[in-house]
């Protein structure tokens, strides 16, 4: 072995420098043929002192993706594609199909008289929805007829399928955490035959039992302690009165605003094992403090106006854009009307890890 000739006839110290820098070349080659790789030549750039993101600051104004996507109406039914959704690619992740590194976000469509077929996978979905009036998703049994600001849950495998029978077309958000799936290489996904299934439970039944304060009682109770929520909608109606009611009660968080989790009420944990999801009221001209989290998340303005300064760069946002900060970038948020912010992001799944942190 080149190494130990070279200690050997060295007197136990390496050779000079160039010759001991084209020892170890020839050495990275020829381990290189075993698929084998020397850790100290990488070690600073794998295990880094902080967290390196691929990831952009990005912003989607409604006003362009809203015209877009009522094009895509044109070209093909949300039957022949299944699901009729423009992905939001984060502008450094072309081609990847993500806004996150963990994260998938789509905007979809769905017409009067549209069905998108039943089916079922194991990444877990969310919608947030953004325009339109009564269009539903049937999770589980249950139909969630939609409103703007509703947050809709899609656990991993449960079958689901929307539908429109308003008047007019719907928009939402879809993020689904497809990268982490396919990082684990863990996917599966099947379609039913009947493209709408039979509900078995009243519209809007989970959160008007589960959202009440009471539980059932005995052996159910037990059997729905799980990772993931028994409510299939958590409407904006519910909930935006809440943070204004904290606001008004001055519970203002300096960096966060009136802010709310969305939590599964049998075990306060929050909706999804992979996912969770805030909503915050700002007042008129909250000028929140820096504030960073190992978690990079996708924020909605779902009313207001006002900026986000992302590591220097400012994101300036109206009624229903979307937009990404990346993980541990310092971001602060500015209202300029009252305003509220729904957010999303992998946190759950970080914390389950033990790798979640947060900083000013
Ligand atoms: O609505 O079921 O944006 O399965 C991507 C995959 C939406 C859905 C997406 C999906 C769906
Ligand atoms: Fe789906």
């Amino acid at each position: 072995m080149a190494v130990a000739t070279a200690r050997k006839s060295g007197n136990g110290k390496p050779g000079p420098k160039h010759n001991i820098e084209a020892m170890r070349q020839a050495y990275y080659q020829r381990i290189a043929k075993h698929h084998m790789t020397p850790l100290w030549t990488v070690m600073s750039s794998l295990i880094t002192e902080e967290p390196v993101t691929r990831c952009a600051p990005a912003i989607w104004h409604f006003n362009d993706v809203k015209a877009l996507v009522m094009e895509s109406g044109g070209l093909i039914s949300a039957e022949e594609a299944k699901r009729r959704v423009l992905i939001l690619e984060n502008p450094a992740l072309r081609g990847e199909s993500r806004v996150t590194n963990t994260l998938f976000a789509g905007i979809q469509m769905i017409l009067p008289g549209e069905v998108a077929p039943a089916h079922r996978h194991a990444p877990s979905a969310i919608r947030f929805v953004l325009d339109g009036e009564g269009a539903y998703t049937a999770v589980e049994g249950e139909k969630a007829l939609m409103s703007p600001g509703d947050f809709v849950i899609t656990a991993s495998w449960a079958p689901h399928d929307h539908g429109n029978s308003s008047k007019k077309p719907m928009l939402w958000l879809d993020v689904l955490d497809v990268p982490t799936v396919n990082f684990f290489e863990t996917s599966f996904a099947e379609d039913f035959d009947d493209p709408m299934q039979q509900t078995t439970r009243q519209n809007g039944d989970s959160l008007s039992f589960y959202g009440s304060g009471v539980l059932p009682d005995g052996t159910a109770a037990k059997n729905l302690a799980t990772n993931r929520t028994p409510i299939i909608n958590y409407t904006y109606a519910r909930t935006r009165p809440i943070t204004e009611r904290m606001l008004k009660a001055g519970e203002i968080d300096k960096c966060h605003g009136a802010r709310v989790r969305y939590a599964n009420p049998i075990t306060g944990g929050p909706v999804l094992p992979t996912m969770g999801a805030n909503l915050t009221m700002l007042p008129k001209g909250f000028r929140g403090e820096p504030y960073r989290s190992t978690d990079g998340a996708i924020f909605v303005c779902v009313e207001g106006e006002g900026t986000t300064d992302v590591d220097g760069e400012t994101l300036a946002w109206g009624q229903n854009d979307v937009f990404v900060v990346p993980p541990w970038k310092r971001y602060a948020h500015s209202a300029h009307k009252q305003s509220v912010l729904f957010s999303i992001s992998d946190r759950p799944a970080q914390e389950a890890l033990g790798i979640w942190r947060e900083g000013k």
